[in-house]
């Protein structure tokens, strides 16, 4: 049953603690085993070249990439060695299905690694052309504070604290919200192998 959280927009809905703490370690093995084909890259921001404070790969057949020349986009490709992504593992396909009515799969699921220090400010996930499909996100490791904000990139935001097995689904309205990761509580969870959280989101591209 999808809880839906106070005062957050219609759609959204938090499931803390989705996964136990095995299935945790074997999202972590899958992880691993997606880096050796496709290592964590440093996305970039569009023009300014500016790097991003996470690092990121990707799994399926597409992945988010960013870059100063030619922006936000999906690849079949990794950006830097040029190898396909690992394909999606099977738990995350389940996933998808188990939360979201959505009649097709995800094609990529985005790995975000959050090391010391790392944030990610707000922004809007508009770089998919399935603008009805949901997002579906794990969250691994370290905890962090999510902020959801509205459909302005000003105003007033409400914050989650999002832990190590927790599943985060946005769909409806909290789809087109601007959101954002304000603190990760570094050191917290030992479970990432060199510490810190990754973040799994999984997301249907094309309609
Ligand atoms: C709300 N990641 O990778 S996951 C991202 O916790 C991203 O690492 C955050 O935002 C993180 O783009 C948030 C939950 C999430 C994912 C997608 C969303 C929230 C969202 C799309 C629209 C609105
Ligand atoms: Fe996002």
């Amino acid at each position: 049953m999808l809880q839906t959280a106070k005062n957050f927009p219609r759609g959204f809905a938090h499931l803390p603690f989705y996964f136990d703490a095995a299935r945790q370690a074997q999202l972590i093995e899958a992880v691993r085993e997606g880096v050796k084909q496709a290592p964590f890259f440093t996305p970039q921001m569009p023009r300014t070249g500016r790097p991003l404070s996470v690092v990121a790969s990707n799994f399926g057949e597409l992945g988010w990439v960013t870059d100063k020349e030619r922006g936000y986009r999906y690849e079949s490709m990794h950006p830097v060695n040029g190898r396909s992504w690992h394909p999606m593992p099977d738990v995350l396909k389940t996933l998808w299905c188990d939360v979201t009515d959505y009649p097709d799969l995800p094609e990529a699921c985005l790995i975000n690694w959050y090391r010391e220090g790392s944030k990610m400010g707000a922004h809007l996930d508009n770089d998919e052309q399935a603008v009805g499909a949901p997002v579906v996100s794990v969250s691994l490791g370290d905890s962090a504070i999510f902020r959801m904000g509205g459909k302005k990139r000003r105003g007033s935001t409400k914050g989650i604290r999002l832990f190590s097995g927790d599943v985060v689904v946005m769909a409806g309205e909290s789809r087109h919200c601007y959101h954002s990761v304000s603190k990760v509580f570094f050191g917290e969870s030992t479970l990432v192998p060199k510490g810190g959280r990754i973040n799994l989101t999984l997301r249907r591209v094309r309609l």
